[in-house]
């Protein structure tokens, strides 16, 4: 034991290996690193103090979520999944209240927010899925909450502008990685992340009603590249609503529409197709069996007019009415 530690760090050093419950091992841990003077020549029980905790919380969160067993599996409805994500008190649940039916509890103190809470978001003749989260943190935060980010089709970055912003990006960003998802060219270099599909992401700059420095806002689009940022406020929602275009654009998707042989098309109800899907794709999304039967369809849309007859391979455009012939 180096001579210059404090009696107080002995003491500490002393009730971490006595302890036998994680939790306690990490409380010790916790005290010996705020008492150990941090220099040159400590740099080795420095490290040793790091490996140590992380390992400990690593054991400790394994061990919460055996005990647990459980997540929240929330079915996919609508035209893309998104996950709510920002730090306590950023307006994740304001942003799901304003823009949808349901009410979700908005309150002025942090983790308001306890279980996810999905809500539909509509977007001309579509919704968008919505999920309000638990406040990510660095205290600790529940296990099933990456499962359902890793699951979304967008991931909606809230960032508080009345807060210390920038250090709040790097936050989610670096909690972002230890998930591995795939925003690309967003989060730092990973090798896992790389083998998993990538998803978009967009940030809102929130309170934006409250605080705005110019400036300061153009450092946060800076960190944030290649991501979007928009300016946001909930207050005044349809002040605000350009981020369900984004949205829209982001998720790569496309809507055409059904018709019937010698019917009117159905105008309401939208297919919600990827960019790139073709003719067949959009048979088998109508009906499994469709695919299999289909020999041709008629088109009517910006690309094609007035009942245009087109092969399977055909590839859908943005507001198709498509009549299959089976
Ligand atoms: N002025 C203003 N206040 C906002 C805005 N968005 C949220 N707030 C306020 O900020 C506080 C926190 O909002 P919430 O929507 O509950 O925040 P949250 O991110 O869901 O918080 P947690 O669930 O605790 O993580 C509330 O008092 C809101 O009224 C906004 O755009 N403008
Ligand atoms: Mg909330």
């Amino acid at each position: 034991m180096p001579a210059n530690v404090s009696p107080m760090y002995i003491d500490a050093e002393k009730r971490f290996f006595q302890a036998k419950e994680l939790p306690e091992k990490i409380a010790a841990l916790e005290e010996m690193w705020a008492l150990l003077p941090k220099h040159k020549g400590t740099e080795k029980m420095q490290a040793d103090i790091k490996r140590r905790m992380s390992k400990l919380k690593a054991e400790l969160e394994a061990s919460k979520s055996k005990k647990r067993g459980f997540t929240y599996t929330i079915p996919k409805e609508g035209a893309g999944q998104i996950p709510v994500i920002g730090l306590p008190n950023s307006g994740k649940s304001s942003l799901v209240s304003a823009f949808t039916n349901s009410k979700t509890e908005v309150a002025e103190y942090e983790y308001t927010t306890r279980i996810p809470f999905p809500a539909m978001m509509p977007y001309k003749d579509i919704f968008f899925q919505l999920i309000d989260l638990p406040p990510f943190s660095k205290e600790y935060m529940e296990t099933w909450v990456a499962d359902i980010v890793k699951r979304g089709d967008l991931y909606l970055l809230l960032i508080d502008l009345t807060s210390d912003f920038l250090s709040d990006l790097e936050f989610l960003k670096s909690k972002l990685h230890s998930y591995h998802l795939n925003i690309p060219g967003f989060l730092q270099y990973d090798p896992v992340a790389e083998t998993l599909p990538a998803k978009p992401a967009l940030v809102l700059g929130t309170k934006f009603d409250i605080n705005y420095d110019e400036e300061l806002f153009n450092l946060l689009v800076d960190a944030s590249k290649p991501v979007d940022v928009l300016k946001f406020s909930a207050t005044d929602p349809g002040k605000y609503e350009g981020f369900k275009e984004k949205i829209y654009n982001l998720l790569n998707i496309l809507r055409v529409y059904s018709k019937i042989p010698g019917k009117k098309p159905d105008m309401d109800q939208p297919f919600v197709m990827k960019k790139g899907d073709t003719l067949l794709d959009f048979a088998q999304a109508v009906h499994k069996d469709f695919s299999e039967n289909l020999k041709f369809a008629r088109i009517w849309g910006k690309v094609c007019f007035e009942g245009q007859q087109v092969a399977k391979d055909y590839i859908l455009n943005e507001g198709d009415v498509i009549e299959l012939h089976l």
